[in-house]
């Protein structure tokens, strides 16, 4: 039986929001109690698309402070800047050379962000997949802590450390990393289009709940969310074309730690406007003492840079070990 090993990367392009916490970071805290865990603020997959460096050196000590302020432990857990270990690159190079044009090909993440005209997205948008098994497979991790969204990549890590193994004649050498998915809330949807998620790079500030968003802030947004004008049904089917609903209810499903099916039985009949109500009590309790902590810590920037530094000593040792092993694997001298 290999080891357990957590890895999974954020990336810092912006303020973290609802989706981000609830499909990944408070997975994380979970995960920290349970086995050893490395969490990477993955600066390197942030510039497949242009960041102005002032902003992203500032999203990367952000995301730092988010992490922590979230719960993670830099003395339990691995936390590190990507481009630090530059073994991400090295391991990325390799397997650009073992995954597939024709996979690369199937993955929706690239044409949702390259849009209509794909002619003109960076190569490193394109290639981004095999970065991430790279990040992944560097610490030969076993599982990967992710929101539904990145289900996909984590099938073509699998491929990739597959094919490695099998090319290479090595087999069992990479773990075929397994992706932990958040059962109930997978995928956390825009506040204003229930069928895209909730992301940082979209335009409307009003489409997300920010983790450092204020009390009002919150309640804003709840009030001006979509949500539907029949009253709130008793049933999980008749949500079923009425995503902003779902998305609200969702969200104060896991939150409020009641499953969907009790809250609709509390709550069928009712207007929006008692459920909007609740969920922005759930909201601020849970998320503005979140986002005080992160302004706090941005405070003492150094501590964050010290942070950053150590994890990065430590997952150099990790990854250097696994290297040597792949060079040789490969035939690299
Ligand atoms: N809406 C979401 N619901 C559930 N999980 C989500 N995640 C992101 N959005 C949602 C999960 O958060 C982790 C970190 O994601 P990321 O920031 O590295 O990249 P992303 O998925 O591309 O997030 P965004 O907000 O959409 O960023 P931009 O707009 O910059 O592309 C991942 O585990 C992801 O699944």
């Amino acid at each position: 039986m290999k080891k357990k090993l957590v890895f999974s990367g954020v990336q810092p392009t912006g303020n973290l929001h609802l989706g981000n916490y609830l499909g990944a970071l408070k997975n994380f805290v979970i995960l920290q109690k349970e086995m050893k865990c490395i969490y990477c603020v993955v600066d390197l997959h942030a510039i497949t698309i242009f960041q102005k460096p002032e902003d992203l050196n500032n999203n990367v000590l952000e995301t730092v402070a988010s992490f922590l302020a979230t719960g993670l432990d830099p003395k339990k857990s691995i936390i590190f800047n990507q481009s630090s270990v530059s073994g991400h690159a090295e391991l990325a190079w390799i397997f650009n050379c073992v995954s597939r044009i024709g996979w690369l090909n199937r993955m929706t993440q690239f044409k949702d962000k390259a849009g209509s005209d794909k002619e003109k997205a960076s190569v490193g948008l394109y290639i981004y997949p095999n970065l991430m098994a790279a990040d992944i497979l560097l610490y030969k991790a076993t599982h990967v802590p992710v929101g539904a969204d990145q289900k996909q990549h984590l099938e073509l890590a699998r491929d990739i450390a597959q094919k490695f193994n099998n090319d290479f004649n090595c087999s069992n050498f990479f773990p075929l990393p397994e992706p932990l998915i958040p059962k109930n809330v997978s995928r956390v949807m825009s506040l204003r289009d229930g069928t895209k998620k909730m992301s940082k790079s979209e335009e409307s500030d009003y489409s997300r709940i920010n983790l450092k968003d204020k009390e009002d802030d919150i309640a804003n947004k709840i009030k001006k969310a979509k949500s539907d004008s029949e009253a709130i049904p008793d049933n999980i089917k008749a949500l079923e074309a009425k995503p902003e609903a779902l998305n609200l209810l969702n969200i104060y499903s896991e939150i409020s730690n009641v499953s969907l099916e009790k809250v609709l039985n509390e709550m069928s009949g009712k207007e929006y406007s008692f459920l909007k109500t609740k969920l922005t009590d759930v909201l601020v309790n849970e998320i503005t003492p979140v986002g005080k902590e992160i302004k706090k810590l941005l405070e003492d920037k150094s501590h964050l840079m010290k942070v950053l530094k150590k994890g990065t000593e430590k997952a150099n040792i990790i990854a250097e070990e696994n290297l040597k092993n792949i060079r040789e694997k490969v035939g690299l001298i």
